[in-house]
C-alpha cells in the first residue's frame, strides 16, 4: 500500500511513523508513506498557499491552486482517491478504516487554518474524514490516526490475524479484560476462570465481559446491533 499525504507541516510526521509497527511495516515494504510539502505548490516568490475568505470573516482559508497542484502531481493520470481531513467529513470508524485497507493507494490531504476553498471539497476530493467530534488546529494529527488504523490492517504486518480480528470495535463490541503474571498482583487476582485451562469456558467468560463492559461503557454500541 503507498499514502500520499499533502501538508503544509511535513516536520510533523516524522517520530510518529518511525517506531513500532508502523516503522517496522514501512522497513518491511508493506506500506510506504509519502510525505508532500504544500508550500513546495504555493503560488510566486512567497509560495503563498492561502489567503482571505471572499465575503469576509476571521482566519484564512487554503487556496485551491495549490492543492490541485499537489494532488494532481501526485497522481498522474492514475484514478486514486483523494481523502480530505476535516471536522466537516464523515466520522472515522474501524468501518471506515477496513474500507481504506482494501486501497492499494490513497492521497491525504491535510486541511488548515479555518478552512478549504469549497472547490477542493467539490472537484478535488473524493471523501472527507473527521476523527471525531472535537476541533483539531489541522489535519496533520489526522492523517496519523487514520494512517496507523489502516496499514495495522494490511495482512502481515500483525503478527497474528486473530490479534486483529479481536479487536475492540472490530467485533462491534470493545475488547474483554486482559491479564498476564503474575497470578496475583498486590493482592488482586486474576479471574480463576482464565487458569483453568477450559477454553470453551474461557471464550464464554470474554464473551460476556465484553458483551458487560460494552453494555456499560458504550451502549452506543450495542444499539448498533453489529455484534
Ligand atoms: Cl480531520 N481535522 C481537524 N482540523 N479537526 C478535526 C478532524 C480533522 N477530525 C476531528 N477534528
Amino acid at each position: 500500500m503507498r499514502i500520499d499525504i499533502v501538508t503544509l507541516f511535513p516536520n510533523m510526521f516524522s517520530g510518529p511513523f518511525d517506531e513500532s509497527i508502523i516503522r517496522r511495516a514501512r522497513d518491511r515494504k508493506f506500506a510506504e508513506i509519502v510525505i508532500h510539502n504544500l508550500r513546495d505548490y504555493g503560488l510566486g516568490r512567497h509560495r503563498v498557499v492561502d489567503d482571505y475568505p471572499h465575503g469576509g470573516g476571521s482566519g484564512m482559508v487554503l487556496m485551491p491552486e495549490p492543492l490541485f497542484s499537489a494532488v494532481e502531481a501526485i497522481k498522474g493520470e492514475s484514478p486514486i482517491p483523494v481523502i480530505l481531513l476535516t471536522p466537516q467529513g464523515r466520522l472515522f470508524t474501524q468501518q471506515v478504516a477496513e474500507q481504506l485497507a482494501a486501497y492499494s493507494r490513497f492521497i491525504l490531504v491535510c486541511g488548515h487554518y479555518e478552512g478549504v476553498d469549497e472547490r477542493v471539497r467539490e472537484y478535488l476530493a473524493t471523501d472527507e474524514i473527521s476523527i471525531g467530534d472535537y476541533v483539531l488546529t489541522g489535519g496533520e494529527p489526522a492523517a496519523m490516526v487514520v494512517c496507523d488504523a489502516v496499514i495495522r490492517l494490511i495482512p502481515g504486518v500483525l503478527g497474528s490475524p486473530e490479534s486483529v480480528r479481536d479487536d475492540s470495535h472490530s467485533g462491534g463490541l470493545l475488547e474483554y479484560p486482559q491479564y498476564t503474571r503474575p497470578q496475583i498482583f498486590r493482592g488482586w487476582e486474576v479471574p480463576p476462570v482464565l487458569l483453568s485451562g477450559n477454553h470453551a469456558e474461557i471464550a464464554r467468560w470474554r464473551r460476556e465481559q465484553a458483551v458487560l463492559r460494552t453494555l456499560a461503557r458504550r451502549p452506543d454500541l450495542l444499539e448498533k446491533g453489529d455484534w
